[in-house]
């Protein structure tokens, strides 16, 4: 070992851990398959969300716990599981307004998505029995790269970034560039 390189530690990772260039960030993209999103990184462990098109556009969740590391300059990968059973993985290059996604839905989901639209924090212990009753099996699994349209600082752990469902906001909200 020298000054540096040394092994990958948890308490001492390579690479180091720099978040700031996605924490407090807000950003809205667009999947290849015209699926809409838009993700609020409020803090290093906690994301919110609003769905505006796609399988499940419409749903919208606060306070979801993410594991969230930087893989590399300009490089940030984005883990979680949901309540519903759902899990996903983002990586994002928010510099190059690049993102790819891996969503794995439970076979109830690609079933019935719809139950999965609403504001999840008000039906939390629903989406738990939803997902405990399945089926989990076959998962849907979709991998889509994404172009992030609109990019922009919020700061951290601001409650008012996401506060409206998806259908209340303006009609032009998600479509604006930067
Ligand atoms: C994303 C892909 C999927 C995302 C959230 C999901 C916030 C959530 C899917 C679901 O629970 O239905 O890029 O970003």
């Amino acid at each position: 070992m020298n000054s540096a390189v040394h092994d990958t530690t948890v308490a001492n990772p390579v690479p180091p851990q720099d978040l700031s260039g996605i924490v407090g960030h807000r950003f809205i993209y667009t999947y290849a398959n015209g699926w809409q999103y838009e993700m609020y990184v409020k803090n290093a462990r906690t994301i919110d969300y609003r769905i505006h098109s796609g399988m499940v556009g419409g749903r919208w969740v606060k306070g979801q716990q993410v594991d969230l590391v930087q893989l590399d300059e300009d490089s940030f990968k984005i883990s979680w599981n949901e309540p519903t059973g759902t899990s996903v993985v983002v990586n994002v290059m928010p510099g190059k307004r690049r993102l790819h996604g891996v969503i794995f839905f439970p076979h109830w989901v690609e079933e019935h998505g719809e139950r999965t639209v609403c504001f999840q924090n008000e039906h939390l212990d629903e989406m738990r029995a939803y997902r405990d009753k399945g089926p989990t099996y076959p998962i849907y699994v979709v991998p889509e790269f994404a172009r992030i349209t609109f990019l922009e600082y919020a700061g951290a752990d601001d409650e008012s970034v996401i506060s409206v469902a998806p259908g209340d906001l303006p009609a032009d909200w998600s479509t604006r560039t930067n």
